[in-house]
């Protein structure tokens, strides 16, 4: 395993070295598919089906020097499969860029929830002034095709949108990612390009919060101004900026279970997906700890699914490419323990 390598990032600088698995040995699980390569897993069971909603990775040229710009995804592909372990349907793409009015370029990481037997893809793009926006596609089967909205959401920005349906029907849109997903360039609440490609670059002072905004009932729009997700340590206190171990950068992730609520996240340039525990949907959080130690490949990303009663955790890698932009599917079971902590995942055998 060649673990160097010179890559356009998603979220940090453009340039940079691709070894945060450095003594690993072998992959503990392998590729959902090897024919394509599928990122950003959000895994959902739909009717009884597992389907996952990825970024489908292409190997082109970056059409700008924007950090992440060498993702420059086009379409988006389903997977599908009747049981963990099972075949794995490819589907046709379900949403095309050039099928989405608003949209200029790379179609990041998506998610997908069902109401009422219509699906609801959710997906991050540029518009034409090259800023991230969230969409919506709809469509009646789960694996699309998905018809997209003419315009992105009102009032959204950033990328990596996550559904969490509640308990009592409510849906939540969690959003949001520093660097390449821009959201350092919203902090006074209008886009500003003058923050720059990097995060506030203030260590002591509290980190960017990702972003969580209700839907509306018809799951097309913001039923509320989206809000910060407070992130905390044990104290109490924001996790600061400069925490970069912990820390929000991008990959926001909200399941249940045993009446907690779990907020999961990538730290980005310290690459592992960790989590938090909170009383509600819209946090705070506390940090608690890592769920999946670094991958092969600068990105990490993931969604946690209940499949019959037993939890996984989908995220992806580069086992097949050594490449960051090339990155492949895959899934683990996740354990709760009794006292609610997740056992953190390793994804190799060392
Ligand atoms: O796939 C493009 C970006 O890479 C995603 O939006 C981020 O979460 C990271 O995985």
């Amino acid at each position: 395993m060649t673990l160097a390598a010179v890559v356009l990032l998603a979220g940090c600088a453009s340039i940079a070295t691709d070894t945060p698995a450095a003594g690993a040995t072998t992959f503990r699980h392998a590729p959902l598919v090897r024919d394509l390569f599928i990122a950003d897993p959000s895994a959902h069971v739909f009717d009884g089906r597992i389907y996952v909603y990825g970024s489908h990775d292409v190997d082109e040229p970056a059409r700008d020097d924007e950090p992440g710009s060498g993702f420059v995804m086009r379409d988006y592909r389903v997977l599908s499969m009747d049981r963990i372990g099972g075949p794995v349907t490819v589907h046709a793409p379900g949403l095309r860029l050039e099928d989405v009015p608003w949209a200029s370029m790379q179609l990041w990481a998506p998610d997908a929830t069902e109401h009422d037997g219509r699906y609801y893809l959710y997906f991050p793009a540029k518009d034409a002034e090259g800023i991230f926006r969230i969409g919506v596609a709809t469509g009646d089967r789960p694996e699309g095709p998905f018809t997209a909205q003419p315009e992105p959401i009102a009032g959204s920005y950033s990328i990596d949108p996550a559904v969490f349906a509640d308990a009592d029907g409510a849906r939540y849109l969690y959003f949001g990612g520093i660097h390449g997903g821009q959201l350092q360039r919203w902090v006074s609440g209008r886009y500003d390009a003058s923050m720059g490609i990097t995060d506030l670059q203030q260590p002591e002072a509290p980190a960017l919060m990702p972003r969580v905004a209700r839907l509306s009932d018809d799951l097309l729009s913001f039923a509320e101004t989206p809000r910060e997700v407070m992130l905390l340590d044990d104290d109490g206190a924001l996790l600061r900026g400069g925490d970069l171990d912990r820390r929000f950068f991008e990959a926001a992730w909200v399941h249940r279970h045993d009446g907690r609520y779990y907020f999961t996240y990538s730290t980005g340039d310290t690459h592992t997906i960790a989590y938090a525990t909170g009383d509600s949907p819209y946090g705070p959080f506390t940090y608690r700890g890592v769920v999946l130690a670094p991958v092969q490949g600068w990105t990490t990303h993931h969604s946690i699914v209940d499949v019959d009663g037993r939890w996984y955790l989908f995220y992806h890698d580069t086992e097949l490419s050594d490449r960051t932009h090339l990155r492949s599917a895959k899934v683990a079971e996740l354990v709760h323990e009794a006292d609610g902590r997740i056992r953190t995942i390793d994804p190799f055998v060392r």
